[in-house]
């Protein structure tokens, strides 16, 4: 098969591009490599020393034999540059991970909420216009987030694969209807992935588009069987306060004992999946697209769900570090529950890495081995949700003294 992938540069897209190449597909990543850029904007790197894509791809070609073709391409702009691609190229799928994906980063000012929409509506929408402008009967999967339900909504009800039966009183008795879950964006990150669900409703019913969005929860782990092949290969892996995802975080400020940032009462229960069972839930759900004419198939790409703060207690438990409760700089419930339906890909075969496996690995091997690489200065979270809510300032004066970084790194035990 051959398969584009958007935004393959990334954190969820470079190991997918791997993994799908080392299962004999020919895989063109397309990525504007944006993402380097926000880290230049922000001042900070991965904490893994990620290499330029160039060397990762001729890396790649040594280990595995295989080539990867790149083609630096902004979706959002580059409408034109992109017929030409598809009219070249006649994938035979395409995996969308192409878009501003940090909620706090899509909070932090008016002009990276305008990016963010900016970029994400309009990569979406050009790449479904621009599919059906060359007839491309692509298998179109993109990485959508959980965050599109909203948490709480249901109480403890179990969240639907992406559909929701509803009842519509009429004089003649009650219709049966099954309607788009109702979208319920915490962030205007998430907003946008809302937005992305309309059009492919739209573009799946007037033009056939064969789409699925799979509803990803909080991707953890860095590494898969291929990125650790070399470590030029290695995956990156987000610690600061905006790109940094809570238990990538918390396994950070672990391995240099910083204590652990937790938000307000760190009663939000989140859903997760670690990054070895999303590059497999991406193959996946290529292999069984719906039909054309079908709505687009909804899959919750999600294995467990946690409290942020059981998070921390399990990871303050496996290194000694302790836990900070920091005034909470969202705008979110403290305390909610999560039941996730996630049928589809365990019917489908996936067999999934628990945090119980994989976390003192991921302690050990990645978080305490780069730990010098982190920026003290990066660690707290900046972006408030609104104005008035308690500032980057607060949040640093509100640490315990106890409770700042120490100089010795915990070594998990
Ligand atoms: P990432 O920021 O690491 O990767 C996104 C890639 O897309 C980057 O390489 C970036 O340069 C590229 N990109 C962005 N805009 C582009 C454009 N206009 N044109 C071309 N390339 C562009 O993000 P990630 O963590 O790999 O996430 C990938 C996708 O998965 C995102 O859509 C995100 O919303 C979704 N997702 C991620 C997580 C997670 O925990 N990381 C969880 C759920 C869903
Ligand atoms: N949190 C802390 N301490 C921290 C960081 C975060 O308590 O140091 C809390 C947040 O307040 C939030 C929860 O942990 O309640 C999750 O935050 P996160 O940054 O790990 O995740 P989120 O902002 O939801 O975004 C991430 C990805 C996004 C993806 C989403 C999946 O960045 O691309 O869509 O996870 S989901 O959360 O299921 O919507």
């Amino acid at each position: 098969m051959h398969v584009l992938v958007l935004g393959g540069d990334g954190f969820c897209g470079w190991p997918t591009a791997l993994y799908l190449s080392d299962r004999g597909n020919d895989v063109t990543i397309i990525d504007n490599l944006s993402r380097r850029a926000i880290d230049i904007e922000l001042e900070v790197e991965s904490l893994t020393p990620i290499r330029p894509l160039s060397e990762r791809l001729r890396v790649w070609k040594e280990t595995s034999g295989r080539q990867i073709e790149f083609i630096n391409l902004d979706l959002a702009t580059e409408y034109d540059r992109l017929v030409d691609v598809l009219t070249r190229l006649r994938p035979d799928a395409i995996v969308h991970f192409a878009e501003q994906r940090a909620a706090p980063y899509s909070m932090r000012t008016p002009r990276t909420k305008r990016y963010t929409i900016d970029n994400n509506a309009r990569s979406t929408h050009n790449l479904l216009a621009a599919m059906v402008a060359t007839g491309t009967d692509a298998a179109l999967v993109h990485l959508g987030t959980m965050g599109v339900y909203g948490y709480g909504w249901s109480g403890s009800a179990p969240i639907p694969e992406g559909y929701l039966t509803v009842k519509v009183p009429t004089p003649d008795g009650d219709l049966e209807r099954e309607i788009l879950h109702p979208a319920n964006p915490g962030s205007v990150y998430h907003l946008t992935k809302t937005i992305d669900q309309l059009m492919f409703a739209f573009y799946a019913a007037n033009d056939q588009l064969r789409i699925t969005d799979l509803h990803q929860g909080i991707v953890w782990g860095t590494q898969t069987p291929q990125t650790i092949r070399d470590e030029r290969l290695v995956n990156r892996f987000d610690y600061d306060g905006d790109y940094g995802t809570v238990l990538n975080r918390f396994l950070m400020q672990a391995a240099i004992g910083h204590p652990l940032t937790v938000h307000g009462t760190g009663g939000q229960t989140r859903a997760f999946i670690h990054i070895r069972d999303t590059v497999r839930c991406v193959e996946i759900a290529l292999l069984n697209p719906p039909a054309a004419g079908s709505k687009p198939m909804v899959f919750n790409q999600v294995t467990e769900t946690y409290r942020v703060r059981d998070l921390a207690k399990l990871v303050s438990n496996l290194t000694g570090v302790p836990v900070a409760n920091l005034p909470n700089p969202r705008r979110e419930d403290e305390e909610n529950d999560l039941v996730v339906r996630n049928d589809r890909f365990l019917a489908l075969g996936l067999e999934p890495t628990t945090l119980s496996e994989g976390l003192l690995d991921e302690c050990t091997h990645v978080a305490a081995r780069y730990r010098d690489r982190v920026d003290l200065g990066k660690i707290v979270c900046r972006s408030v949700w609104r104005a008035g809510m308690a500032t980057a300032e607060d949040l640093l004066t509100e640490l315990p003294d106890e409770s700042r970084p120490v100089a010795e790194p915990a070594a998990a035990n």
